[in-house]
């Protein structure tokens, strides 16, 4: 018995429908996978930076308590080359891996320290401030190009202060305010080095030679050098420490001369024919020390794909205590 053409037909049409509502259910149960897999991969995105977090809190105590060992047992006489100094300690953790790698940051002019009112501790004689002087010293024994040395740090100075009143050769809010965008300066310290970008005449040239040289630390003190871990490319600041009577080029060469382990005292280096032969009203040894005040330290994080990196400042006050003073988040 033949099947009638018209119940054929209606068979057909229940099959494409079902096929249809198959398909539409196969097209919704991809995209709740794909939903569910994203939220999933989501989900462990977000423990692995919080857990990283958590390693970099860790690191960062961990950072605090080596480098109060690293002080105590050597009384902040760090030296180029010590262990801490020269390559980092690597931890394996579950899932990465932890470094932390140690800097010597107490060589540096504390761009900072230029804030200070004129000659610091005595009564404003209206005579030029001693950092003020330092820096431009610095600035040209540095001997950077195409830069006037008393321009940019009246510039700088002027970025920093609270008043209005342009310096000579400097730039206040009526320079910035008509630029495009329009913006005014800080008032303030300088917070982090990159801040100079925004500064009249510190172009990204000026700004990466200043890098070695320079620093802005949340005081407004100067901190002294310490000679044993000079590196060469801060020989600008032995010659400011020499009032200039030694170019940075035979600073240079004083730095490279070093002996394993760096001198006993400042006095030694101070042997050093090179140096021996300045006047000593021309040897600013204040300004040298064989301990170190400021140290750095870079803790890289690397968890389940995830890399991060945060920088440490810690300062060592007059009794060997350490205590840091700025932690950042680098990249
Ligand atoms: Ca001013």
């Amino acid at each position: 018995m033949s099947v009638p053409t018209s119940c054929r037909n209606q068979e057909g049409v229940a099959l494409v429908t079902v096929l249809m509502i198959v398909a539409a259910m196969s097209a919704v149960a991809i995209m709740l996978s794909s939903a569910v897999l994203a939220s999933t991969n989501r989900a462990k995105a977000l423990d692995a930076s919080a857990q990283a977090d958590w390693f970099a809190k860790g690191a960062g105590a961990f950072a605090q308590v080596t480098v109060d060992q690293l002080v105590s047992e050597s009384g902040a006489k760090l030296f180029a080359g010590m262990p801490m100094l020269a390559q980092p300690m690597a931890f394996e953790i579950e899932g990465g891996v932890l470094s932390l790698t140690g800097r010597e940051a107490s060589n540096c002019f504390n761009i900072n320290s230029l804030r200070q009112s004129p000659s610091p501790g005595r009564e404003d004689t209206g005579e030029e401030p001693a950092a003020r002087k330092d820096f431009i010293a610095l600035l040209e024994a540095a001997d950077i190009d195409g830069v006037d040395a008393d321009v940019a740090t009246a510039t700088l100075v002027d970025w920093m202060d609270a008043d209005l009143s342009p310096e000579l050769g400097g730039a206040e809010d009526s320079y910035y305010s008509s630029l495009t965008p329009p913006y005014r300066t800080s008032g303030q310290p300088i917070e982090n080095l990159s801040e100079l970008y925004a500064i009249r005449y510190f172009d990204p040239s000026l700004v990466e030679q200043l890098r070695p040289i320079v620093c802005a630390y949340p005081d407004e003190d100067q901190q002294a050098f310490n000679i044993n871990t000079l590196g060469e490319a801060q020989a600008p600041l032995l010659s400011l420490a020499m009032s200039g009577a030694l170019t940075s080029e035979a600073a240079r060469d004083v730095i490279f001369q070093r002996p394993q382990g760096g001198w006993e005292s400042v006095e030694d280096m101070m042997a050093t024919p090179a140096l021996a032969q300045i006047s000593p009203e021309l040897r600013r040894t204040d300004m040298l020390s064989v301990t170190s005040s400021h140290i750095g330290v870079r803790t890289i994080i690397e968890y389940r794909g995830l890399r991060r990196i945060y920088d440490q400042l810690l300062v060592v006050d007059e009794t060997g205590a350490v205590k840091p003073v700025r932690r950042e988040r680098k990249g």
